[in-house]
């Protein structure tokens, strides 16, 4: 959001520096009475009512929280790498951080998006972009991990992502940043000759949430920033806000606000998917990596593509147009009818909304105000429904209540105004504490909004929360908007740099939810199922331990033989068949992380032995009463020594597996092992 701070000229600055220093708090403690914190609280066993998951900002996550409490329950990794559960340092998920630029383990996330069916939340996954390189992500929200990534070849920046169409067809998305395409070494101030953006149309299995990059439409070198498909009516479309329609490339904040309106994007997709059917489409090398996991292995598969098909809006007519936004502008919301399209210009002091019948009446008519680069440009006043007077000042997003009322966070002026979409009216304004980005309402961007609550993202908490050294937490702000005025009702930090959220009703998502995977369909290759199964195998520098986990030890737990040098891969299979008992695994000198092991799942650390010795692992999840016995030793000989592999788990160590099944079978007859 610094981004956004740093677009405004320095004296909105000012006013923004002044609003923000108010001392607002004591303002907050009268409205908070007893019954507000009645409305946000949930008490000790009871449940949500929704789950909220909000972006992580620079952290490149998403977190899961509980509406109306505020309560944190998970942060699931995305794009960077998560030493807390060894997502991107385990062997099988390392490939999903692989991308045309080599392994990149972290990014920059801003927009939720959870899949949808006619226009209304399924709770079947979420998606969200990687901004710095260009990636979408997929969230399997039956287990909260992250299956799929998705890179999008030749944008830079991918901002303006991931918006999602109302039956999850599509997930659209534009170049923040134009450059030269395809990448050559050009002067930057060849940019109005060389630069161009993209946008691009990512297709979504509708049985299994594949993502596919279907095609890319070749736009004028533009900043896209934001967008919003039409839904209803509107069904078949896409609004993508965009800056620097002057195609600057230097100090944008005075450059780029110069004219006094840019121009927002309208994309006719069904139109596209046609010309593609046509074959209007030109194919163009390129190269980008899809990542995704599969189900039966668990194992992340990484694939180089090499071809994008492009359409060039000029040979498809019909397809793209302009219309006249406000100057600067950022969010561009569809309200739940599909008819009205709200623009918001950061610097405007007004906030246009547009008619989509209007539009469309416009293009019939070729209401137009000549063309860029041959895209016609449609007349503002034709296209337009009417204008939010004064609003307040920096207009950022708008979601809605389904009740026929907008709300529209202001940046710079601090607050959430409430108004009435089709009479433009401003119904009610609440101060934010401070500086709010997005907010959400749960299902505020459907066709189905659950109007009940509001959550304000903020970006400067000054004076709200004890002090954390030199940078504070990010904030959220809960408002209860089922009355006619809307009502702050909790205060809680957010984990990163919250940008968009979006929260969905509890039950959607809660039945599905898997409490542990089914170890009979666990295909992994290193899977170890039961164990007399438990192994080591040394294969030249390369051994591979074959290892369980269960309440309470891990199996084998004594292990000789490994050698300096050798690479050494742990695969742990928990063999737990019960929600809620992940198994850890940690080994003194490893470099990279440790492992959380989810009940039924199979995952690998590989540990590079340095030194000679006799080292120790240990279950990292206090599992059990005895989670602290569950632990073992390896044994580290010298590089070259003729130390044999041997493992054991409470008997005499063997070699081979022969020894390892006689063992159990004696030992299950005994009866003092279960597996
Ligand atoms: Cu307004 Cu990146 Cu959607 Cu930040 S963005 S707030
Ligand atoms: Cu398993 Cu602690």
């Amino acid at each position: 959001m610094k981004t956004h701070y740093l677009n405004y000229v320095a004296g909105l600055s000012l006013i923004f520096l002044m609003a923000s220093c108010g001392n607002q708090g004591s303002e907050t403690s009268q409205v908070l009475g007893g019954s507000a914190a009645e409305q946000a609280y949930v008490a000790p066993g009871e449940y949500d009512e929704f789950y909220a998951f909000m972006s992580g900002g620079y952290s490149g996550q998403i977190t899961a929280y509980g509406l109306p409490s505020g309560r944190l329950l998970k942060e699931i990794p995305v794009f960077s790498k998560y030493p807390e559960n060894g997502y991107g340092y385990s062997e099988e998920t390392k490939a999903m951080f692989n991308t045309s630029y080599g392994e990149v383990p972290w990014d920059d996330s801003h927009h939720i998006e959870l899949s949808q069916k006619d226009g209304e939340f399924d709770g079947r996954w979420l998606f969200v972009n990687g901004n710095n390189t260009p990636r979408i992500a997929r969230v399997d929200l039956k287990t909260f991990e992250t299956v799929e990534i998705l890179e999008i070849p030749d944008v830079a920046g991918l901002h303006c992502a991931p918006f999602i169409t109302e039956n999850s067809e599509y997930l659209v998305s534009g170049t923040r940043f134009s450059v030269p395409i395809p990448q050559k070494d050009v002067p930057i101030d060849t940019y109005k000759k060389n630069f161009k953006g993209l946008i691009n149309y990512v297709s979504v299995d509708p049985e299994h949430g594949h993502m596919e990059l279907a095609f890319q439409i070749e736009m004028p070198g533009f900043n896209y920033d934001l967008a919003r498909n039409g839904k209803g009516k509107s069904h078949g479309w896409s609004f993508l806000t965009t800056y620097n329609s002057e195609q600057e490339h230097s100090l944008l904040e005075v450059n780029a606000s110069q004219k006094d309106k840019d121009l927002m994007a309208v994309i006719n997709w069904k139109k596209a998917e046609q010309y593609m059917k046509e074959g209007k489409f030109t194919e163009r090398q390129t190269s980008y990596f899809h990542n995704l996991m599969n189900e039966e292995t668990s194992i992340v598969e990484s694939e180089e593509k090499t071809l994008t098909k492009i359409l060039d809006p000029k040979n498809c007519p019909d397809m793209v147009y302009f219309i006249p936004v406000p100057k600067s502008p950022h969010g561009c919301d569809v309200d739940p009818t599909g008819e009205y399209i709200v623009g918001n210009g950061k610097l405007s002091a007004d906030m246009s909304v547009y008619s989509f019948d209007k539009i469309m009446k416009a293009i019939e008519e070729k209401n137009f105000d000549g063309n860029f680069d041959g895209i016609p440009i449609i007349n503002y006043e034709a296209a337009l429904d009417g204008i939010v007077k004064k609003p307040g000042l920096g207009p950022l997003h708008t979601e809605f209540d389904g009740r026929g009322n907008a709300y529209t966070t202001f940046f710079i002026s601090s607050e959430v105004v409430k108004w009435d979409v089709e009479s433009k009216e401003i119904l009610d304004r609440q101060p934010t504490f401070y500086s709010p980005g997005h907010l959400v309402i749960p299902g505020g961007e459907t066709k189905k909004p659950d109007g009940k609550y509001l959550v304000a993202m903020n970006k400067i908490t000054k004076d709200r929360y004890l002090p954390t050294g030199p940078e504070l937490a990010h904030s959220a702000q809960l408002f209860d908007i089922s009355g006619d005025k809307m009502k702050l009702i909790l205060d809680f930090p957010t984990k990163g740099e919250p940008h968009y959220a979006q929260a969905i009703s509890a039950d959607k998502i809660q039945p599905n939810s898997v409490k542990f995977y089914d170890i009979e369909q666990n295909k992994h290759p290193h899977a170890t199922l039961g164990e007399s199964k438990t192994r080591v195998e040394r294969d030249g520098d390369e051994v591979h331990v074959y290892m369980t986990a269960i309440r309470s030890h891990l199996a084998p737990d004594n292990i000789e033989g490994f050698k300096v040098g050798d690479k050494v891969y742990f695969h742990l299979t928990n063999l737990e068949q019960d929600w809620d008992v992940p198994h850890g695994f940690a080994i003194q000198g490893a470099t990279n992380a440790e492992l959380l092991v989810m009940p039924g799942q199979t995952r690998t650390l590989l540990w590079e032995p340095k030194k000679p010795g006799v080292f120790a692992f240990y279950c990292t999840d206090f599992c059990s009463a005895l989670h602290q016995e569950m632990s073992g030793y390896a044994r580290v000989s010298p590089k070259g020594s003729d130390v044999p592999i041997k493992w054991g788990l409470n008997e005499k160590l063997r070699e081979n597996e022969q020894a390892a099944h006689d063992f159990y079978e004696k030992a299950k007859q005994n009866a003092n092992i279960g597996k």
